[in-house]
């Protein structure tokens, strides 16, 4: 058991456009650049999307190869690669994110709607993703959007067993258009749907856009982990936009500390989440 507090960082997502945000990592350089500013100031777990030469959301097999090598060269954060990608890409691509070796990748536990589009996560694509997972070892995340999501992960783990590492941890994404919102009651009410998970589950949380302080304290608060980035909040306070992902890194660590629960190092990370050292 840890005290201290897991901040992942997802620096990047599929959603925000570079013309929109110029202050998004987009580039493999601009990449490596924040994860080490993220990293020297609390973030232990990177959460990767990665954008094409023309800014737009990848899932090029090359690329993630690439990336997870130069993350892994510059950086000692456990590299998550999202299987997610963006509410276009095909299954076989979001499979194959598995290839470039990451130790962690997304497992989204459920279809959500997504604002105007639709995050399609089929009952037998999760299975192939998590039985996957299992046999190359890498350890997942499970993003729950919405409560039931819960409920798919214990059925899931009853039928196929446990992740590779033996370690359940779940990422509540909340405040999604079309999940559950961004609220403590929510919150709350999916950290008491754990009790039904594994002992020693563990969660973190983010909360899109307005939702992520309410949701980042009521986390730390309630025991669990941070998650915060620009792939979820453009939006530093009111009229601020975000001037870097460290700076949001920087806050996460900032209230953790005060809430005497500093953040892990990758390596305290790694003993949390059952991933071996590199
Ligand atoms: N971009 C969203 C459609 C994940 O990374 O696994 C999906 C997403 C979840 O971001
Ligand atoms: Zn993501």
């Amino acid at each position: 058991m840890t005290n201290g507090t897991l901040i992942t960082v997802a620096p990047t997502g599929a959603e925000s456009a570079k013309a929109d945000v110029p202050a998004l990592p987009v580039t493999l350089d601009e990449l490596v650049a924040t994860a080490k500013e993220c990293e020297a100031v609390g973030a232990s777990v990177i959460h990767v999307h990665i954008r094409d030469e023309d800014a737009q959301p990848s899932l090029d097999p090359i690329r993630l190869r690439e990336t997870v090598a130069a993350l892994r060269s510059s950086t000692d954060l456990i590299v998550q690669l999202s299987s997610g990608g963006s509410v276009h890409d095909p299954e076989s691509a979001r499979l194959a994110v598995l290839d470039a070796g990451p130790d962690m990748a997304s497992c989204t536990m459920g279809t959500v709607n997504f604002g105007d589009d639709v995050f399609m996560n089929r009952w037998e694509f999760i299975v192939d993703l998590h039985t996957r997972m299992q046999e190359r070892g890498v350890v997942p995340e499970y993003e729950i959007f919405d409560l039931g999501q819960l409920w798919s992960l214990q059925r899931l783990l009853d039928k196929y067993g446990l992740p590779a590492g033996g370690h359940v941890h779940v990422d509540f994404v909340m405040n999604v258009p079309g999940g559950m919102p961004g609220t403590a009651a929510a919150l709350v009410a999916c950290q008491q749907a754990l009790r039904e998970l594994p002992e020693g589950t563990t969660f973190s949380a983010t909360g899109i856009g307005r939702a992520t302080l309410p949701v980042l304290l009521t986390s730390l608060g309630a025991g669990g982990h941070l998650r915060v980035g620009m792939e979820d909040t453009v939006t530093y306070a009111k009229g601020q936009p975000v001037e870097s992902n460290a700076q949001l890194v920087a806050r996460a660590s900032a209230f953790a500390r005060l809430a005497q629960r500093p953040p892990l190092t990758p390596g305290e990370a790694r003993n949390l989440l059952g991933i071996p050292a590199r």
